[in-house]
């Protein structure tokens, strides 16, 4: 390595945060154009608020513990009984050990419920959020969440009839 390469890579060190800022200031920007732009539009406003009663999204290297969960097409969660610590950010690695797809949405008992009600109004619906996953047959994905508030909270598989036939789990946050 010459003195040359060496003040390049150096230049491209130094220059890589500044980069990273501008890039910043100017996602920041966009994002809260967007942000006003969904404020807009009727019935957006809930699906955009990414906190939930039940915590809030993690981050992926605060991860403190990974519990794996099944899902079936028996329609059960397993283990459909979870315990966390208040503060713990979660990954649930999930499979879908089934022949049809299904999710998992965490949230609270009345979250899952609104959620279930606007799935039934809108069959088909596919979104991506950060408390949920929707797996096809033999697919496998995460979750990573933060439970920041203790309570009892739930899981479920929102895909119509699938809560309904006991597809649906607890989460204690102690
Ligand atoms: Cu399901």
């Amino acid at each position: 390595m010459n003195a040359r390469t060496i003040k390049l890579l150096l230049t491209a060190t130094l220059a890589a945060p500044l980069m990273a800022l501008a890039a910043g200031e100017h996602g920041g920007g966009h994002g809260s154009t967007m942000g006003d732009m969904h404020k807009g539009m009727p019935g957006h406003d809930a699906m955009e608020a990414h906190d939930s009663a039940a915590g809030k999204p993690g981050d992926p290297a605060k991860v403190t513990r990974t519990v794996p969960v099944e899902m079936g097409d028996n329609m059960r969660f397993t283990p459909s009984e979870i315990s966390v610590k208040a503060g713990e950010t979660i990954r649930f690695f999930v499979v879908n050990k089934g022949k049809i797809a299904h999710e998992m949405v965490i949230g609270s008992a009345a979250e899952l419920d609104e959620h279930a009600e606007m799935m039934r109004n809108m069959p088909g619906m596919k979104h991506a959020e950060p408390n949920q996953i929707t797996l096809e047959p033999g697919k496998r994905g995460g979750i990573v969440w933060t439970f920041d508030k203790a309570g009892t909270f739930a899981f479920a598989c929102l895909v119509p009839g699938h809560k309904e036939a006991g597809m649906a789990g607890k989460i204690a946050v102690n």
